[in-house]
């Protein structure tokens, strides 16, 4: 049992390719989680595809032991998230089991979409964030003028920002102090009802289902009967464990702790990310609030290039399917390219990971058809359909109208470019559909102003500009 005071919870968030898997290599080393032959580059990917491709899809937990400058042995449980947007579904539920964030911006990039977006999730939920400047050995690296971007565009402190190397491990020491001294221990309370959050799930051929819990109070031991609280269903644990990173069984986890179980469930439908575990024996009332689920937002058909593949691809789907919740599948037939599959993906790098996976792994040659997104079609008679295949298409009499998505977006940008950026959004069918009513908001540093247009809206700007400052660009409806 550890004594929760000593518990720090983290997720390490940042845009893709910031270098958050190479901190935490270097976190995992400092703590002496792996031994000098057992590291590797980014040692936490450990998918082929991951590795080949140099990013991370799914995120990773690690429980690590750091002795403090003052002496104290710390846990430090930490969770490293993927960078692309694709996978912002892993970030948030990511955050949902700590208490705190360590932001990393590659100082010589600066602040960027993902950066935005994630770090806002991690404010969200009331999250301590440390900033940190990754890359400062390179020549390009630019510190101060990542601050300023920071304070400007994500409007957090960087007085205390860290400034560190992946790749030379400087700052590292400064990095492990700051969690201990700025980040908050877990609040839960060992003595009470046990009460879990199920954070993630996956499939393991010898192991069967894998769940990622956080407790939050009370304690999780091998053997007991607990209830999953979305179906009430009761399990036992069979095995308790942490990641450090290699699997690790133990006794138990109690309050403030990460780790993983293993009840004998066989269908990861039985486990839905977000729900709350508690004692079979003696439940809790109110079970947790939960995530919002994932869904898919581009579609495409898989079909075979040899029809004689198509049970292969079946099979293919099945098993993907079991350690990636996030994408959907249906059967699906076309005139032109016989048996397939129509599918549901979170973006196109998640499209193009799991064709390239089933290809790979499973031995089929896929046609892959164009991607689309899901429209709103409104029939005469008031129904709205979700159209998501051009082939359920209803007969042009029966539509009244077709609505497609549009998106919200922030540009951020130097205030040089920012013509050439803003003149196409002008042209664009949005823009000229009769959106033109204020909806655009500039923002630099802490000015804001309002124009009918975006070019409008920038030159109202220009004035107090300066010649190279970062330049928000958001659009207020969509
Ligand atoms: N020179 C230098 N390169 C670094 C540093 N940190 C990371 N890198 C390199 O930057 C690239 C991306 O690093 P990753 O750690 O994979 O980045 P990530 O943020 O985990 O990326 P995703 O998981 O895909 O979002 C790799 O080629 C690293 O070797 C650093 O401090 N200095
Ligand atoms: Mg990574």
């Amino acid at each position: 049992m550890s004594d929760i005071k000593r518990i720090r919870n983290f997720s390490i968030i940042a845009h893709i390719d910031h270098g958050k898997s190479t901190i935490a290599d270097r976190i995992i080393h400092k703590c002496g989680g792996l031994t000098d032959r057992e590291m590797k580059q980014q040692v936490l990917d450990s998918m082929d595809i991951e590795r080949e491709r140099g990013i991370t899809i799914k995120a990773q937990t690690v429980k690590l032991n750091y002795k403090a400058k003052d002496g104290t042995e710390y846990i430090l449980n930490i969770i490293d998230t993927p960078g692309h947007v694709d996978f912002g579904y892993e970030v948030s539920r990511s955050l949902s089991a700590c208490e705190g964030s360590l932001l990393i911006v590659d100082s010589t990039q600066g602040v960027e979409a993902q950066t935005l977006a994630n770090v806002y999730q991690a404010l969200e939920i009331n999250h301590e964030v440390i900033p940190i400047l990754n890359k400062i050995d390179l020549p390009a690296s630019d510190v101060e003028k990542t601050k300023t971007e920071i304070e400007d565009v994500v409007g957090i402190e960087t007085t205390n920002a860290i400034s560190c190397s992946g790749k030379t491990g400087e700052g590292i020491d400064e990095i492990l102090e700051a969690i201990i001294n700025k980040l908050p221990a877990p609040n839960g309370v060992i003595d009470q009802k046990l009460k879990c959050l199920l954070v993630d799930s996956w499939y393991d051929s010898y192991l069967g289902v894998v769940i990622l819990v956080r407790v939050i109070n009370g304690k999780l031991k091998k053997n007991m009967k607990v209830r999953l609280m979305s179906n009430d269903q009761e399990y036992t644990i069979e095995k308790v464990g942490v990641f450090t990173p290699k699997p690790n069984d133990i006794d138990e986890l109690s309050s403030g702790e990460i780790g993983f179980i293993i009840t004998g469930i066989k269908s990861l439908s039985e486990t839905k990310v977000g729900d709350t575990i508690c004692d079979a024996s003696d439940p809790i009332d109110k079970p947790l609030p939960g995530f919002k689920p994932s869904k898919p937002v581009v579609f495409c058909g898989l079909f075979p290039v040899d029809s004689s593949e198509y049970q292969k691809l079946k099979d293919g789907l099945a098993k993907l399917k079991l350690n990636d919740a996030s994408f959907s599948y249906e059967a699906e037939s076309s005139s032109a390219l016989g048996l397939g599959f129509r599918c549901g993906f979170l973006g196109l790098l998640h499209l193009e990971i799991i064709t390239e996976r089933l290809e790979r792994e499973f031995d089929v040659n896929l046609i892959t058809t164009t991607p689309g997104v899901i429209y709103k079609v409104h029939k005469n008679k008031g129904e709205v359909l979700d159209l998501q295949n051009p082939s359920n298409m209803p007969d042009p009499s029966q539509i009244e109208k077709i609505e497609e998505p549009w998106i919200k977006s922030t540009i951020i940008g130097m205030e040089a470019g920012v013509v050439k950026v803003i003149s196409p959004i002008d042209d664009t069918p949005a823009a000229q559909a009769g959106i033109k009513a204020g909806d655009f908001i500039v923002k630099i540093g802490k000015e804001q102003v309002q124009g009918k247009t975006l070019m409008e809206a920038v030159k109202l700007m220009r004035g107090p500009v300066g010649t190279s400052i970062n330049l928000t660009v958001r659009r207020k409806k969509c």
